[in-house]
């Protein structure tokens, strides 16, 4: 048999939108940076939002009266169960939503899903989303970002958010940032409050990086770990969801 010399394979652009993440604990204004991001990037990019809530479309509804986008392009979906199950264990439902707004106006640049709000240990899958951020916010303690766990430490950006709220909580946001800084072995970071200029524009400049890596074909998505195993069960006792496990936590909605 002759030898045959390896022909570089070239990177393929994906042909899809690129898809965003967007995690964290309930209320520290993931909703509010989506909004953000709209705002800064919807004259140039085409966009298009998916929410989770668990038994409301009210991210939905906040994004829309926003105005920050033709209503239209944001689509809420409920979960029925806490959230991270919609963004980790069985996607289905946040895929389908998404592949529904990619075909319904395509081309569209970038797809941000919202996680309901949940506890520190809940991430996107790899198989829903290409890259993620967490946020986090002042107000939640600056001890929160020490604290680790998978979003904290590993997701592709990680946003100290509310930093205008500092001075009220005694939060010293450059101490908190350098805390997640190590939490994540230089992992990004952006300390972020939506009425500062220069940390939208760090944000904006966060996102069309990441896409223009994915664009290149250059983007890897990342996994951050899975949930700490655990058990739980709802008010009513009508819907028991369980992994192996061990502690109880708390979803607030
Ligand atoms: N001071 C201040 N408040 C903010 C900022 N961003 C959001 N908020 C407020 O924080 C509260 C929660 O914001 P949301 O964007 O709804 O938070 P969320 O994480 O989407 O909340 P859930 O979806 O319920 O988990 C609202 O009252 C926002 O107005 C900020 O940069 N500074
Ligand atoms: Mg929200």
């Amino acid at each position: 048999m002759p030898e045959t010399t390896p022909v570089p394979v070239p990177a393929i652009p994906p042909s899809r939108a690129f898809r965003l993440g967007v995690a964290g604990p309930v209320g520290v204004g993931k909703s509010s940076l989506i909004a953000t991001v709209c705002r800064a990037l919807g004259a140039e990019l085409r966009l298009g939002v998916i929410t989770n809530d668990i038994y409301t479309d009210e991210d939905a509804r906040f994004l829309r009266s926003a105005g920050v986008l033709a209503p239209e392009r944001i689509r809420a979906v409920e979960t029925g169960a806490c959230p991270h199950t919609a963004i980790r264990d069985d996607v289905t439902a946040n895929l389908l939503a998404a592949e529904d707004l990619e075909r319904d106006f395509d081309p569209l640049d970038l797809v941000i899903i919202e996680s309901g709000g949940d506890n520190l240990t809940a991430t996107f899958s790899p198989a829903l989303v290409d890259a993620q951020i967490f946020v986090l916010d002042v107000a939640g303690g600056g001890d929160v970002a020490r604290k680790g766990g998978p979003g904290i430490g590993r997701a592709d950006l990680l946003v100290v958010n509310k930093t205008d709220l500092a001075p009220y909580v005694g939060v010293d946001v450059a101490r908190m940032v350098a805390d997640a800084s190590a939490a994540r072995d230089g992992r990004a970071v952006v300390a972020l409050s939506r009425g500062d200029e220069a940390s939208v524009a760090e944000l904006r400049t966060w996102v069309l990086g990441v896409l223009a890596s994915f664009r290149a074909g250059a983007h890897v998505a990342q996994d951050p770990g899975p949930m700490a195993p655990h058990f739980h069960a709802d008010e009513d006792g009508g819907f028991v969801h369980s992994h192996e496990g061990e502690r109880a936590h708390d979803h607030a909605r």
